[in-house]
């Protein structure tokens, strides 16, 4: 089992897709083990996206994570952290495939609505640094009617 942060950044919480984006990933198959709405931090946003740093763009992204709250969450599953970079889609909504959740709503890549980790390594990382321990440990009643 894997464990993977998302994050619904804040354009997708102002535009009412917090629902939309939950439901994805609870159709999947994929199962909460964090959730928390929140306002972002300079500090916390600088650490998240620390590697971006020396980016033209780390600046306007780092004020756009910190200017209306957030839904973080870590959601847990077989291949978790691959398949919700699928579910999400490109960086560039415009290239992003329509039934992905930044193909389906975006088109600037300044505003793709959504964060995914993308590697085992970030996914430590950035659950570490959202939620530290305070996760939930559960086994939803439908596992064996997701996992043979
Ligand atoms: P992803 O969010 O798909 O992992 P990333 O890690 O390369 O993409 O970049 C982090 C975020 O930074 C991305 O979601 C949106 C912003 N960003 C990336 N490339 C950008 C660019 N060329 N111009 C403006 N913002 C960009
Ligand atoms: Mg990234």
């Amino acid at each position: 089992m894997e464990r993977t942060f998302i994050m619904i950044k804040p354009d997708g919480v102002q535009r009412g897709l917090v629902g939309d984006v939950i439901k994805r990933f609870e159709q999947k198959g994929f199962t909460l083990a964090g959730l928390k709405f929140m306002s972002v931090s300079k500090e916390l946003a600088e650490k998240h996206y620390g590697v971006h740093k020396e980016r033209p763009f780390f600046g306007s992204l780092i004020e756009f994570i910190t200017s209306s709250p957030v839904v973080a969450m870590v959601w847990q599953g077989k291949g978790a952290i691959a398949s919700s970079r699928q579910i999400i889609g490109a960086t560039n909504p415009l290239s992003a495939a329509p039934g992905t959740i930044r193909g389906d709503y975006g088109v600037d890549v300044g505003r793709n609505l959504i964060h995914g980790s993308d590697a085992p390594e970030t996914a430590q990382s950035e659950i570490a640094l959202w939620f530290g321990e305070d996760l939930v440990e559960w086994k939803p009643a439908a596992t064996p009617w997701i996992y043979e």
